[in-house]
């Protein structure tokens, strides 16, 4: 059988060690489906990638038909079916966030060229923050591949959501379904409590404590990430890995009737985002190859307000790398 070529970048980073043992192991593209790791880092790390490979050997995978270590995107992206960009370059002291913008999207212009390397199937989803932003740039870049198969995650905040509504009404995680996350993966994004639903009825019916839906549990899904760095001294790494697993499924596999997931991708204006920004959604997928975004959901005054904000921040991001969006 012919593997699928699966590309990841940063791979000797803290999410790929969690990351790729659980693709090697079969459980993200089944267990019949052998798979090719192709792994890219930068120089620098390649010593430590070697590592990290020699383990992925160690654990003599069935389902893992290789393992190809490169140093060059246009190398790691050769023939890839799926391009999962978790590699980026983390906010140093004192740098500024247009610092971060820009330096990021350096490498997700070249990454997006070295993507015309790709399977012509190859579907890519960005990691690496600003996700949303690092995306935009690689689909600008990515030649003739079609926007639909970029995305960028947003998984880890609906999962950190669903797991907070959840425990506040005291049930299994598996009875929250219909969680979004809309706009950017920041502190600007919007956890939409007023959609989700608990057991099958309105989260807020079960709960019934707008001031808590409003005020604690948005600001803990926002700040989430900065209070994972604060306790453990590093930032989110299994739970990332864990998310980018749910995301890769969630666009393989049907969407239950009824239910729907959440991922950044191209805007086509739906909810008054602007077309062309990278920005998250409720999303369902089909039957077939295709994925949409969930049409007709009514917002209220206070939904649509928490969208327009972080549209705004996804607009300046935006602005910021203008310069790095030519074709
Ligand atoms: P690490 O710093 O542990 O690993 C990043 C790796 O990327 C490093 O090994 C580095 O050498 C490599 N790298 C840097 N530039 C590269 C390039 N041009 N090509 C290939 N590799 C390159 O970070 P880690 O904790 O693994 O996080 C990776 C990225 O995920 C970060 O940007 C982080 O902000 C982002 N995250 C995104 C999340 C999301 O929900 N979208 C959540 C988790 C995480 O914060």
């Amino acid at each position: 059988m012919v593997p699928l070529r699966i590309a990841v970048t940063g791979a000797a980073g803290q999410i790929g060690y969690s990351l790729l043992f659980r693709i090697a192991s079969g459980e993200v593209f089944g267990k019949k489906l052998p798979v090719v790791l192709q792994l890219l880092e930068i120089p620098q790390a390649m010593k430590a990638l070697e590592g990290v490979a020699m383990e992925l050997e160690d654990c003599a995978f069935a389902n893992l038909a290789g393992v190809e270590l490169a140093d060059i995107p246009e190398q790691a992206f050769s023939g890839a079916n799926w391009a999962l960009l978790v590699g980026s370059k983390p906010r140093g002291p004192g740098m500024e966030r247009i610092d971060l913008l820009r330096d990021n999207g350096g490498i997700f212009v070249g990454q997006g060229k070295a993507l015309r390397n790709a399977a012509s199937d190859v579907r890519v989803v960005v990691v690496g923050n600003p996700c949303n932003t690092n995306c935009l740039i690689a689909m600008a870049h990515a030649g003739d591949i079609p926007p639909e198969r970029f995305s960028a995650m947003t998984r880890l905040d609906q999962n950190r959501a669903t797991a907070q509504l959840a425990r506040r009404a005291g049930v299994p995680v598996d009875q929250v379904t219909n969680v979004t996350i809309w706009g950017n993966h920041s502190t600007t994004q919007f956890p939409d409590f007023e959609h989700a639903r608990i057991n099958g009825e309105p989260a807020e019916t079960v709960i019934s404590d707008r001031t808590w839906l409003e005020n604690d549990f948005t600001e803990t899904v926002q700040k989430r990430g900065a209070s994972v760095i604060a306790a453990r001294g590093a930032s989110s790494a299994a739970s990332a890995a864990n998310a980018i697993i749910d995301h890769v499924k969630s666009f393989l596999i049907p969407t239950p009737r009824g239910h729907w997931f959440s991922a950044a991708v191209k805007s086509d204006g739906s909810y008054g985002v602007p077309a062309g920004l990278i920005s998250s959604f409720p999303i369902t997928k089909n039957e077939t190859d295709d994925w949409c975004i969930v049409p007709d959901l009514i917002l209220s005054e206070y939904g649509k307000a928490m969208i327009a904000n972080t549209v705004r921040e996804l607009e300046s991001e935006r602005d910021m790398v203008k310069d790095m969006l030519g074709s």
